[in-house]
């Protein structure tokens, strides 16, 4: 089992769609360990982003962010880095794959709707930004003996 971090930006938190975007993922089979709603500090945001730091698009990406609340959750399960990043789409919704979540949710690079990590590595790093490790909880989904075959 491994855990990667999930947020739903502003955009998505205030659209309200935070609801459809915890359905797709508690769907799949994958359970939610760790949930806040939380205004994102500055500092906060520089080390999410930080790869991002001198590209063009930082300073709008940096406002967005900072812009209204995020949804910043930590979901686990098999192979779950690679399982959200697809389910997720690619960066810019107008591209992303209908029955992605940016491809029947969202048009604009700018305001894609969510985040999730890109590696396990990035997993580890960004649920340390935002999550003590108290905070992540430990329970069994009732259905698990029957979403995984080797249970
Ligand atoms: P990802 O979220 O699919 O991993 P990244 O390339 O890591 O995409 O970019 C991080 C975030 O920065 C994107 O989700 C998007 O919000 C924003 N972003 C990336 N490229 C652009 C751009 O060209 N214009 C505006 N915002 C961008
Ligand atoms: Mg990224």
């Amino acid at each position: 089992m491994d855990r990667t971090f999930v947020m739903v930006k502003p955009d998505g938190v205030m659209r309200g769609i935070s609801g459809e975007v915890i359905a797709r993922f508690e769907r799949k089979g994958l359970k939610l360990v760790a949930a806040k709603l939380v205004r994102l500090s500055e500092a906060q945001v520089m080390d999410q982003y930080r790869e991002h730091l001198d590209k063009p698009f930082f300073p709008s990406l940096h406002a967005y962010i900072l812009s209204g609340p995020c949804l910043v959750m930590v979901w686990e399960g098999h192979n779950t880095v690679s399982v959200v990043r697809r389910m997720v789409g690619a960066t810019n919704p107008s591209e992303a794959a209908p029955g992605t979540i940016r491809g029947d949710l969202a048009l604009d690079t700018g305001r894609n709707v969510i985040h999730a990590s890109d590696s396990p590595e990035s997993a580890a790093r960004e649920i340390a930004i935002h999550f003590k490790d108290r905070e992540l909880l430990t329970y069994q989904r009732v259905d698990e003996p029957i979403i995984y075959e080797w249970q």
